[in-house]
């Protein structure tokens, strides 16, 4: 059991109970604006101070003295301190709850609200204040270049390689907090199952799209089913 290998991947879910929303649960941000004004290059190409005014609004929201990592950050982080084989955790998620918990093994694939990405000379940059048409980058000094670094759609996630890599070879696959909507996180279980020896688990409110291709799952808040899986799997594994 010590040398075996686990993948996790959050999504949105897992931050709900730290206060930040999900996006296509019935009160999400996919209900309150619409995907094709603020998630796409085209978007930003169309109308950059609309999509800055959109993620300067995430970025203060994530930055609130209220907003914390719950229980469920805190337990992936015990789970990477106190396994003694590899853990990789991918994140969906944009905002940095993750590394305040503790963890450390950690792959944002769409990005990081936190930091900023130059058009002009390529520099990611920390970023915690509103971003503008006249914020200067902090590499090259250029005005009007910075874009926030996410990944929106159409465009290709990130550390995709190293992901896969790891999917290839994990024993353990476990997904939690994401409605499963989103390519090429969606197909993450898929690639798992196929490496012959992953067991796959899902933790979420709800079963997800891809639910049929989990081994296990186990519903209810992130807060809750995460702590409680995580402490089986360090004492008796799966
Ligand atoms: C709880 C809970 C609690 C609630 N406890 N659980 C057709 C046309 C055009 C494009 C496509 C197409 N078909 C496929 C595509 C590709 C496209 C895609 O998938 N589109 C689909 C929507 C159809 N994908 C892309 O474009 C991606 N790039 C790409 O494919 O490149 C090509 C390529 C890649 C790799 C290999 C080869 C080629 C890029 C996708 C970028 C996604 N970007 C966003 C925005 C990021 C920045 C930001 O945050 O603003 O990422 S969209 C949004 O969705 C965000 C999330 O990370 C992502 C996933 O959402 P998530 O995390 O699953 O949240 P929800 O809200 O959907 O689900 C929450 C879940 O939690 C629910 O199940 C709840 O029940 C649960 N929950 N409370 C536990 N307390």
């Amino acid at each position: 059991m010590e040398e075996r290998r686990i993948v996790i991947l959050t999504g949105a879910g897992i931050s709900k109970e730290s206060g930040l929303e999900t996006f296509r649960d019935p009160d999400g941000i996919w209900a309150q604006v619409r995907i094709e004004d603020v998630a796409t290059p085209e978007a930003f190409a169309r109308n950059p101070e609309r999509v800055h005014a959109f993620y300067n609004h995430r970025r203060a929201g994530l930055q609130a003295d209220a907003v914390l990592p719950n229980a469920a950050h805190d337990a992936l982080a015990r789970l990477e301190r106190d396994w003694p084989g590899e853990m990789l955790l991918v994140t969906q998620n944009i905002d940095d709850l993750h590394e305040r918990a503790g963890s450390k093994a950690l792959i944002h694939m769409h990005g990081e609200l936190l930091k900023a990405r130059c058009l002009a000379c390529g520099a990611v940059s920390p970023w915690h204040e509103p971003m503008t048409l006249a914020s200067l980058c902090p590499a090259c000094g250029t005005a009007g270049t910075l874009r926030v670094n996410v990944v929106w759609f159409g465009e290709m996630p990130m550390e995709m390689e190293r992901i896969y890599d790891a999917l290839g070879v994990c024993d353990l696959f476990v997904s939690i907090g994401t409605s499963g909507n989103v390519y090429p996180a969606s197909g993450f279980v898929a690639e798992a199952r196929n490496n012959g020896r992953a067991h796959t688990v899902e933790l979420n409110l709800e079963p997800s799209e891809g639910h049929s291709l989990f081994d296990e799952a186990h519903y209810g808040p992130a807060t809750e089913v995460v702590p409680a899986f995580v402490e089986r799997i360090l004492k008796d594994g799966w």
